[in-house]
C-alpha cells in the first residue's frame, strides 16, 4: 500500500470547485483551524486510519486554517459534492439543508458528560443521520466533539438581568436563536468568520463557543469574559458528501466508515479530556477572566417548552424523549 497525506496549498478556490473527488482517489477535507485544534488532529488521525484499513491508494489534501471558508460554507460544498469531500461540522450548521439535524447540538441537551457519552454511545441518532443522507446528501462517518459550550464576551456576565438583552453571535439554526432568547438575550445568526469583527466594532457584545475555538482563533483578544453557563457539550459529526461516498470503491468505503468512527472516538477523548486544559492555559496566560452564571438552574426550566416545541414541530418528540430519558 502506498499512501500520502499531503496538505496542499495556494491553488485558488475557484480552481477547486471544479471537482473535489477525482480519479486517483484524493480525498480533500477541510478545516477553519491549525494543526494544534482537535478537529484538524481528529481529521488527521481519520486519513491515517483510512490509510492503515485500505489496500488500494488514497491521498489526502486538508486544508487549514480556513483556506476553504467556514462551516456554512463546508455545508454547501458537501451538498453539491464540490471543493472539499469531508470534513466535521457543526450540526447546527447544516439546518439549511436539514431541518432536523441542530437537535444533536441544541443547548441544554445533554444533562453532563456521561450522559453525552451514553447517547454517542447508541444509535439514538440514527434517524437525524438519515434525514441528513435524503435531504443534504450527506453522510455521517462519526462522531467527535466534546468541548462545553460557554458565554464568551466583551464584558462579564453574571446573571439572568447581564444576560438580559445581551447582543450575541448564534449559529444558523433557528433552534439556537430560539433557545437564547428564551433566555432573554438578543442573538443574531452571524457567520462564524465575522465574529471576531463584529465584537471588536461593538455590532454584538459576545457569543458562545468552547475552550479549543476560543484559543485557537484568539477570540479572547476581543471578548475575554468567559461565563461558564455549560449549555452545550459539542456534537460534531466527521461529515463527507454523499456524491463523493458513492464514487468510492466498495473496499474503500468501509475503511471510511471505520476510521470515521475510529478518529471519532479518538476526536472525543482528545477534545473532552482538553477542554479543561485550554481553559486552563488561558486563565494562566491572563487572556481570559472566567465566572460562573448566577442562577444556571433557572435557564434550564426557560429552555424546555423551546425544544419540546421544536421537537415537536419536527414529529421527534420521542427521539428527545428517549435522548433526555438516556
Ligand atoms: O460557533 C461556530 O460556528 C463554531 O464553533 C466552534 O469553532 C466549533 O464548534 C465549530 O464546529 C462551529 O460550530
Amino acid at each position: 500500500m502506498k499512501t500520502t497525506t499531503t496538505l496542499l496549498k495556494g491553488a485558488t478556490l475557484a480552481a477547486l470547485l471544479t471537482g473535489a473527488a477525482s480519479a486517483q482517489t484524493t480525498l480533500r477535507g477541510a478545516s477553519m483551524f491549525d494543526n494544534d485544534h482537535a478537529f484538524t488532529k481528529t481529521m488527521v488521525r481519520f486519513a491515517e486510519l483510512v490509510e492503515e484499513n485500505y489496500d488500494g491508494e488514497v491521498e489526502f489534501d486538508l486544508r487549514l486554517n480556513g483556506e476553504l471558508g467556514v462551516e456554512s460554507d463546508y455545508v454547501t460544498y458537501l451538498n453539491q459534492g464540490v471543493a472539499i469531500d469531508y470534513t466535521i461540522m457543526a450540526p447546527s450548521n447544516m439546518a439549511r439543508f436539514s431541518p432536523s439535524i441542530p437537535l444533536m447540538d441544541m443547548p441544554f441537551l445533554f444533562r453532563d458528560l456521561d450522559h453525552w457519552n451514553a447517547v454517542l454511545s447508541s444509535d439514538a441518532l440514527a434517524p437525524l443521520e438519515a434525514e441528513l443522507l435524503e435531504t443534504a446528501d450527506i453522510v455521517i462517518l462519526g462522531y467527535t466533539g466534546g468541548g462545553v459550550r460557554n458565554l464568551v464576551s466583551s464584558e462579564p456576565i453574571a446573571n439572568l438581568d447581564e444576560l438580559n438583552g445581551h447582543r450575541m453571535r448564534v449559529m444558523g439554526a433557528p433552534i439556537q436563536a430560539q433557545i437564547f432568547a428564551a433566555l432573554t438575550a438578543a442573538p443574531s445568526a452571524i457567520s462564524y468568520s465575522e465574529v471576531y469583527n463584529a465584537i471588536q466594532t461593538g455590532v454584538i457584545a459576545g457569543f458562545e463557543n468552547e475552550a479549543a475555538s476560543i484559543q485557537n482563533l484568539k477570540f479572547y483578544e476581543v471578548a475575554p469574559y468567559v461565563t461558564l453557563t455549560r449549555h452545550t457539550i459539542t456534537v460534531r459529526p466527521i461529515v463527507m458528501s454523499g456524491k463523493t461516498y458513492r464514487d468510492l470503491p466498495a473496499d474503500l468505503q468501509e475503511a471510511v466508515m471505520a476510521a470515521g468512527s475510529e478518529a471519532g472516538a479518538f476526536g472525543r477523548a482528545l477534545e473532552s479530556g482538553e477542554d479543561g486544559e485550554k481553559l486552563q492555559e488561558m486563565i494562566d496566560a491572563g487572556q481570559v477572566f472566567v465566572n460562573e452564571f448566577e442562577g444556571r438552574e433557572a435557564l434550564l426550566e426557560m429552555v424546555v417548552p423551546v425544544q419540546d416545541a421544536y421537537a415537536a414541530e419536527l414529529g421527534a418528540t420521542e427521539l428527545l424523549e428517549s435522548i433526555r430519558g438516556m
